[in-house]
């Protein structure tokens, strides 16, 4: 049962939603109540591509800035709101354009491949762009003979550089809340707690963790997972708001977090109050540079063809 004042709040939503003509898009690490107020859920590139396909002119981007970065990127002419301007990434602050610029002048032949947890002046000095869902095909796409740089994260690099049987140069970026809080231990006492469950995890964890699971997928591939999979428990390694999509998909099926305290604080910022904040005075938006947004689209549509 929600309080009186959520319904309010609630109400307030749709009714400005309506007058703005605007859609509501929410990670899938968002906290349930943002999960249900948006219009679509998902990863950061299915919400990209909703916010380009929408015809509504408001988009509020219920993630963290990098991603909104995204939907503005490819949707330059709508208004692209962030309910919380502090919702930022420390993975994709782990490199700037001008320390990717300095490892380029290292490997002047170097093909540039940025996993979409990056700034956009980042995208702008890449070549295409990643997600965790298309790493390998992405990395398969570039010519055999080519020196790779994989920017930021290490764990995603090492993962797909195995996957493909290719030496990639990999930065040492890391994602430090929640992936990395996820430890082998917490997987094997999960494990034990429930024997029949499938581990699957995302592959920004730890190499260890890795090494435990039956899937290393995005979290789109945990859903699609979850779906076709005859098992019906899971002990899920990734930030834990992905329970809740995972559960609201497959109700009859059970999802543990691998680790409890495995939580995004910066996507947790945003709120119910702050969604609606953000219609009543179209706050706060978001918008990329122009020369950098046709350099960092590029890389995106680079991958958008290969994927
Ligand atoms: O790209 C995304 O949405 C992220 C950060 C994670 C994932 O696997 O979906």
């Amino acid at each position: 049962m929600k309080s009186k004042k959520t319904n309010q709040i609630l109400d307030k939503i749709k009714r400005l939603k309506k007058e703005r003509r605007a859609v509501i898009l929410a990670h899938n690490y968002q906290t349930s109540d943002v999960q249900d107020i948006a219009d679509f859920t998902g990863d950061s590139l299915e919400l990209s591509r909703k916010a380009a396909e929408t015809k509504a002119k408001v988009i509020v981007f219920c993630g963290v800035n990098f991603m909104a970065e995204t939907a503005s990127i490819l949707s330059p002419d709508k208004k692209v709101i962030i309910p919380d301007n502090q919702a930022g990434c420390t993975l994709a602050d782990m490199i700037t354009a001008d320390k990717l610029k300095t490892l380029k002048s290292r490997h002047p032949e170097a093909v540039v491949v940025s996993y979409v947890n990056t700034t956009a002046e980042v995208k702008a000095e890449s070549d295409i762009c990643c997600t965790s869902s298309n790493s390998i095909q992405v990395v398969n796409s570039i010519p055999r003979d080519k020196e790779i740089i994989f920017v930021p994260d290490k764990n995603l690099c090492r993962f797909t550089q195995e996957e493909t049987s290719r030496k990639l140069i990999c930065w040492q970026g890391w994602c430090s809340t929640p992936h990395t809080n996820i430890s082998a231990e917490d997987i094997k006492k999960s494990k034990q707690a429930h024997p029949d469950a499938k581990v699957m995890v995302h592959p920004e964890c730890n190499p260890e963790v890795i090494d435990l699971a039956d899937e290393v997928v995005s979290t789109s591939g945990m859903l699609r997972f979850a779906k076709r999979s005859k098992a019906t428990e899971f002990i899920v390694g990734t930030e834990i708001g992905m329970l809740y999509s995972l559960k609201k998909a497959n109700p009859k099926k059970e999802f543990y977090p691998a680790n409890d305290k495995a939580i995004c604080p910066t996507m947790k910022l945003i709120t119910l109050e702050k969604v609606y904040q953000a219609l009543k005075d179209l706050v706060y938006i978001v918008k990329v540079e122009e020369s950098i947004r046709q350099r960092a689209k590029k890389a995106i549509d680079r991958m958008l063809e290969v994927s």
